[in-house]
């Protein structure tokens, strides 16, 4: 029955098939927690360690441990500010490129334990994981598999020596994890080697500790980079990857089909859109004036979330160990622009009539949108890979926006239009469409 619904068809063919299907899962979808993840939309990224103290991006893994002492370390501020902003979880640099680990991990000599930061008795992790349980966010970790410090880097015992370090991480003491972070970069180790990672066994470790956390890379499996760190989807982004013959790093797909999947993927692997708020990705006095705009931000939501992405925003803290009061303020206009924009559905109120591959809404009376959103219900897969949106206009159907994707979420900038009656139809799908909601909205201010 679904095999007779699975091909790419014309819409005539679909509107029969319409009538002789119903609504059945269709090729792969997301897993439980794949779900609760997309439906996150929107998760703080923290940077924070001595490069926070050095102004490097990449530490050089030399540095000495008492770099790292941030003088207020303050985790329930940035969950607080996290949860103000409309955030539902934060990932955090547990251990960067340079290896030193924000946590005493018994695998490195290169930790908070050998520092003079609260004599040697510090762990962010467990502070960070325990105001994420306060505040009700998700608590998520990048441990970088690069190691600029471990003198083992480059040879196969590291490769344990990682396993390890995930293991500990994963291992309860900070509680439940939502996303494992892995960074594909695989730059030299102290002896001018690289490694040969095992990926395979790294993804087994975090999956035994923790079965339902997402596990990000270039490929998933959890889910997906997005090609780049600007925070931008593709137009069409498809939640789905073919991943054979591929691994993170340098033998990952090239960078345009992570950012927009594969149509018919095997696997569902949903992208991730990781941006900075600031030029870097640590803190630096100097950027405290480069923090981007409210216009900025609301164009990378728009085609991030509004590509059916989740955006994950990095929002570095000082050498105070706190988010930075500019950051703050930016994400708190930020989280305004989205309550004005977002907060009213012009929508409410239509009265919706479906003619098979069409959905016709009649507003209450005529308003001015121009912003349009649709979604499918991406439980049952992604199946829609064209539509378009028609306003009436005169005495007529007007075109105000076509596209591909749908997704989970995809959020049409239009002309900005007065107009009673609205159409969205689906001229071309995988499988029978299945849209879930339709929601208008006006960004600009008149
Ligand atoms: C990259 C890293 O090399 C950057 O330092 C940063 O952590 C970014 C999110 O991922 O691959």
């Amino acid at each position: 029955m679904l095999k007779s619904c699975v091909k790419s068809m014309p819409l005539l063919g679909l509107a029969m098939l319409l009538a002789a299907c119903a609504p059945a899962p269709y090729g792969p979808v997301p897993t439980e927690a794949q779900l609760r993840w997309q439906q996150m939309e929107y998760n703080m990224f923290v940077h924070f360690g001595p490069n926070t103290f050095s102004g490097l991006e990449w530490g050089e893994g030399t540095e000495p441990e008492d770099l790292f002492c941030p003088t207020e370390l303050d985790c329930r501020q940035w969950a607080a500010t996290a949860k103000a902003a409309g955030m539902k979880g934060i990932i955090i640099t547990a251990k960067h490129h340079d290896g030193f680990c924000l946590w005493p991990n018994p695998e490195s000599t290169h930790t908070v334990a050998q520092s003079i930061w609260r004599d040697g008795k510090g762990d962010v992790l467990a502070e960070l994981a325990d105001a994420c349980r306060e505040y009700g966010l998700g608590f998520g970790v990048y441990i970088s598999p690069w190691d600029r410090n471990d003198p083992a880097y480059g040879t196969p015992e590291y490769n344990g020596k990682y396993i390890r370090t995930l293991q500990d991480v994963h291992g309860g003491r900070y509680g439940a994890i939502f996303e494992q972070w892995f960074d594909g970069a695989c730059g030299e180790g102290p002896g001018g080697k690289r490694q040969e990672y095992d990926w395979p066994a790294f993804r087994q470790a975090v999956r035994e500790l923790s079965p339902d956390a997402i596990m990000f890379s270039d490929i998933g499996p959890g889910c997906r980079w997005i090609g780049n760190e600007r925070g931008i989807a593709g137009e069409t982004n498809w939640s789905r990857l073919d991943t054979d013959g591929f691994s993170p790093g340098r033998g990952a797909p090239p960078t345009d089909t992570l950012n927009r999947g594969n149509v018919n993927g095997a696997e569902w692997i949903p992208g991730e859109a990781d941006v900075s708020i600031r030029p870097g990705w640590f803190w630096r006095e100097s950027e405290n004036t480069r923090i981007k705009s409210v216009e900025e931000l609301a164009d990378i939501w728009l085609s991030s979330v509004g590509r059916n992405a989740l955006l994950l925003l990095n929002v570095p803290p000082d050498t105070r160990g706190r988010i930075h009061e500019a950051d703050s303020l930016r994400l708190m206009e930020f989280r305004d622009w989205r309550d004005r924009v977002f907060g009213t559905n012009l929508a409410d109120g239509a009265r919706i009539r479906r003619r098979s591959h069409s959905w016709e809404l009649t507003l209450p009376e005529e308003r001015l949108i121009d912003l349009v959103q649709l979604q499918e219900d991406i439980s049952l897969g992604q199946r829609i890979s064209s539509f378009r949106v028609d306003v009436w206009a005169d005495d007529g159907w007007q075109l105000v926006a076509d596209g591909t994707t749908i997704g989970y979420k995809r959020i049409l900038p239009i002309d900005p239009v007065c107009t009673r009656r609205l159409r969205v139809t689906v001229t071309g799908a995988l499988a029978p469409p299945h849209l879930s909601g339709v929601a208008l909205y006006k960004n600009s201010p008149n």
